[in-house]
């Protein structure tokens, strides 16, 4: 494995429970251009997952085509892996966490990859909520293939060579919150302790989370007249509250005025800690979700947050009653029926 040339920041402490190091949790070297927000996105996930003690051999990663694809391959690089066809990774992840759901999966996408050729596979895997961690590296443009306009680009957007788009953009977090998903939220790949936060949170997730992450692609979508680039990402840039994490095992007690915070318990014990700022927003219901991030479409702004959040909602193998087993281990006297629910079926037919 080469040398991952991420930045691992250094407050963090050297081993986690595991006894591992951040470093343990990096990848081969980057090829991207220097200042991508993809490799933001990586070196946040490496300090999520190392931070989380999970344990790299127990995770499975997957991605599609496109710049945001390949990342994957630099981070994480003791745990499973599979580089699926352009817009197929939704089909091949749900085949593999369906034969094996004691692995921690985690796809990494782009906006061309999900929102334009791989959209019906996104829809569907949503639907079914699939224990995923699904990342959505979103610039606005095919950054792979040259920086064309991809479905979520905003219209009268520009691209560098003048042209106009003058479509309407795709909401990946409102088709989320549509379909289902118990865990939406958008972060920007340049800010990072929000962006940890909201992953820390869908490792804790039982069920699919979709994190729509603006990432600027520095090389085809950071000029003057584009809204997915560094300076209007900032400048526009709409907070929904203030993210925190507190794990299961930890004793913090939070210090808050009362209503000012919103405290909500996940599956493995771990709290995720919404701190409100200016309004009394409700991640739990649907149409304000639905309504805030349709306000700041047309208001031209960038919600970030957890947009939407429902912990208690089944995930697909909850509904199907998966055994707690890789399937491929299953014995063949654990997969055939007992003789007396066969003579049982016969007798019910005859
Ligand atoms: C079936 C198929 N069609 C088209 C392509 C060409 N292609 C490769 S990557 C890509 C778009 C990538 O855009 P996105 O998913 O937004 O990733 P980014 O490079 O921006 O991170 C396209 C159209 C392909 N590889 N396969
Ligand atoms: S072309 Fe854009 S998306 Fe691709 S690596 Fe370069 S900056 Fe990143
Ligand atoms: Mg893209």
């Amino acid at each position: 494995m080469a040398e991952s040339t991420l930045k691992l920041g250094t407050e963090a402490p050297k081993e986690n429970r595991l006894g591992l190091k951040a470093l343990d949790y990096g990848g081969g070297k980057s090829t991207l251009c220097a200042g991508c927000g993809h490799d933001a996105v990586s070196n946040q996930i490496i300090r999520a997952f190392y931070e989380m003690n999970v344990t790299p051999e127990k995770v499975a990663k997957f991605s599609g085509i496109g710049c945001s694809s390949k990342t994957p391959a630099y981070f994480l690089g003791r745990a499973h892996g599979f580089n699926a066809v352009h817009g197929r990774m939704p089909a091949v992840a749900t085949g593999a966490i369906l034969a094996n759901h004691t692995l921690l999966g985690i796809g990494v996408s782009g906006d061309g990859d999900t929102a334009s050729i791989g959209l019906g596979q996104f829809m569907h895997m949503v639907r079914r909520n699939i224990p995923l961690i699904y990342i959505i590296e979103n610039n606005g443009v095919y950054g792979l293939t040259k920086g064309q306009f991809s479905a979520t680009a905003d219209e009268g957007s520009k691209l560098k060579t003048g042209v106009l788009n003058d479509l309407p953009p795709m909401d990946l977090c409102a088709l989320a919150v549509q379909l289902g998903c118990g865990y939406v939220a958008r972060g920007f790949a340049g800010d990072p302790k929000q962006m940890v936060n909201i992953l820390k949170g869908a490792v804790a997730h039982d069920g699919l989370s979709v994190i729509d992450v603006i990432s600027p692609c520095v090389t085809f979508n950071n000029h003057e007249g584009s809204t997915k680039g560094y300076t209007y990402s900032k400048e526009n840039d709409e907070l929904l509250h203030q993210i925190g994490f507190v794990q299961s095992y930890e004793q913090i007690e939070v210090d808050y005025e009362p209503g000012t915070v919103r405290e909500v318990q996940m599956h493995d014990g771990s709290r995720i800690i919404l701190k409100k700022l200016e309004e009394d927003y409700d991640p739990g219901d649907t149409v304000q979700a639905l309504q805030r991030l349709h306000r700041a479409t047309e208001q031209g702004h960038m919600l970030t947050g957890l947009v939407y959040l429902r912990p208690e909602k089944k995930s697909f193998m909850t509904l199907l009653n998966v055994v707690n087993k890789p399937l491929g281990t299953l014995t063949e006297a654990e997969t055939r029926p007992p003789r007396e629910a066969l003579d049982k079926i016969m007798r019910e037919l005859m």
